[in-house]
Order: structure tokens, then sequence, then C-alpha cells
């Protein structure tokens, strides 16, 4: 399955069905619904339909595809300046992964080790997560698969001191990227922030000169609660941009509309499946066109 079609069939439950023959309130009110069962959230919702109605009465629209036309030209405005691309010129280049446990960053980890390796650089990866036995051999068997280096730590050492050697290492071994997986459930929020800003911390001070990208990860399937979750993770971490995973047969990929709408957080990539290359680089168009029928 091509790359397209894979994200149509994961959005398939997203999709917003516009087969009808007359422009009136209820097709209106059904399209509304549509956008609100999607997870776009209510006032997005609202913009987005007072939009579409003001431009069916300005441009006398009476033509379904040219209602289907102009949705889709106001969805893809909302991404209009999504930066997609990954900052990594600088090497070497580090990226925190943050989230929630759960939300799919240690898999994300794994995958774009891959992609950036296929490519012909040279990942890095660490094992930040160090409160489970369990997190560690996930990342290294991704590493595996990935073929790229690990470097993790003792069960409980401190993440940060981890991140440390995995930043000396990185700079020694004169690797392009350095990926650094974290845990995303401590004792409470306070704690796991604290955690992440040490984190922080180390990278700043040990390769100051590399581009840094803070990658928060949501699970697309979470909806609203992904709202949530950005919010308190902003406040605490400086989140550069977004990997939304679980795109593949969710009901909820709206949810990016609303993220992007309300947050301008660039969404970096989406996760589409548990393989290894169910990892897309974010293409507003294409995520509009897999939506809109
Ligand atoms: N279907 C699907 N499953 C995914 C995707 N990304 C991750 N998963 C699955 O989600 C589950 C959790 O993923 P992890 O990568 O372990 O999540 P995590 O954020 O590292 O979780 P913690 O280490 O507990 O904080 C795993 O079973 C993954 O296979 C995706 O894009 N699609
Ligand atoms: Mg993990």
């Amino acid at each position: 399955m091509g790359f397209f079609d894979k994200l149509k069939k994961g959005l398939e439950k997203t999709k917003i069905n516009l087969s009808f023959t007359k422009i009136d309130e209820a097709l209106m009110e059904e399209l509304e619904e549509s956008l609100i069962m999607a997870d776009c959230g209510i006032e997005v919702t609202e913009q987005i339909i007072s939009e579409l109605k003001d431009d069916i009465k300005k441009n006398k629209i009476t033509d379904s595809d040219e209602v289907k036309a102009d949705l889709k030209r106001i969805l893809n405005e909302v991404f209009k300046e999504n930066d997609s691309m990954l900052h990594i010129e600088n090497k070497p280049a580090v990226i925190l992964m943050v989230g929630v446990n759960g939300a799919g960053k240690t898999t994300s980890i794994g995958k774009i080790a891959y992609k950036l390796n296929s490519e012909g650089k040279k990942v890095v990866i660490a094992a930040g997560d160090t409160f489970r036995a369990a997190a560690v051999e996930q990342l290294e068997e991704w590493a595996k698969r990935a073929n790229v280096q690990l470097i993790k730590g003792r069960e409980n050492q401190d993440p940060s001191s981890v991140i440390f050697d995995a930043c000396r290492t990185a700079k020694e071994e004169n690797a392009d990227v350095l990926i650094c997986d974290t845990a995303g459930r401590l004792q409470n929020k306070k704690y796991l922030m604290d955690e992440l800003q040490k984190m922080k911390k180390v990278i700043d001070r040990e390769l100051p000169q590399s581009s840094k990208e803070t990658i928060l990860v949501l699970d697309a399937s979470t909806g609203q609660n992904a709202v949530s979750q950005l919010e308190s993770f902003k406040e605490c971490t400086g989140i550069t941009g977004l990997i939304i995973t679980k795109l593949d047969g969710s009901a909820k990929g709206g949810v990016l509309i609303r993220l992007e709408k309300e947050f301008k957080i660039p969404i970096k990539y989406i996760g589409v499946g548990e393989q290894i290359d169910d990892m897309q680089e974010f293409n507003s168009e294409e995520f509009v066109n897999a939506i809109i029928d």
C-alpha cells in the first residue's frame, strides 16, 4: 500500500462524508456534527462552519464539489504555517521525546531512527526512561531493528546522567542525531516535568551549538485528552514540535485541526501503524484530502 492509501485507510473513521445534493441548513448541521465527532472541538468547528457559510453566500456556491473544495481550502489554511521539517542542521542534533505513558514515544523513536539512518545519517539513541527495565529492553529492540547505537544506563540510574553520557558519545562519534527517550509516568507530574527540565539543561550545557527539538508525542485516539496533555507539557518543557500517533484506525483525526488551530505548534510526523515504516512526515494537503471525500 502506498503512503497516501495507508493514510486514507487509517483515517477512514475520521472521514467527513460530503455526499449531498442540496446546500442547505441540514447539510451544515450534518457537517458540523461530523467535525465535532472527529474531535475538531466545538469552537474550531464553529469557526470552520461559519467561514464556509460566508463563502457559500459570498461566492454564491451552489455546487457540491465547490463546497467540498472550499472546505478543503479552509482546512488547508489552518495548516499553512505548519513547519513539518525536523530541525537537525547543527550536529549532533538532539531530539528529546516527551509525552504521557503509552503515547508512542519509544515506538516513534525506533521509526525515526530507522528513517534517518536510511537517509544516511548517523543516529544514536538514549534510553532516558530508566525507571522500568522493560522500557530499556523495548528501546534496545528498536535500536537493533533500526541498526543504530543505543546508550543506556543501569536501572533507576538518574536519567539525566544517561543523557549526559549519550551527549558525550554523540559528540565523540560525530553522530548526526541523538534521540532521547524519556519516561511517560513518574510518581507525579511535577516530578516528571522536573526530570525533563533537568535533561534539557544537561543537553544545553553539553551541546550548546547543536540543533534541538523537544517533540511531544500524542496519541490521536485520546482525542481531546491530547489537548490537555499539550497544555501541561508546553508550560513546562517548551515543545517545538508534535508527533501524532495511532492515526490508523482512529476516529479522532480531527484533533490535529484543533491542535494546529489553537496552538500553532508544528506537527512533524504522524504514526499510522506499529511497523518500523509506519511513520510519515506530516503533509497537511494529504491529510485534508484523506479526511474529506
Ligand atoms: N496502531 C498504532 N500503534 C502504535 C503507534 N505508535 C505506537 N503504537 C503502539 O502504542 C503502544 C505504546 O507505545 P510506546 O512506544 O511503548 O509508548 P511510550 O510513549 O513509549 O510509553 P511509555 O514508555 O509507557 O511512556 C505500543 O503497543 C505501540 O506499538 C501507531 O502509530 N499506531
Ligand atoms: Mg516508552
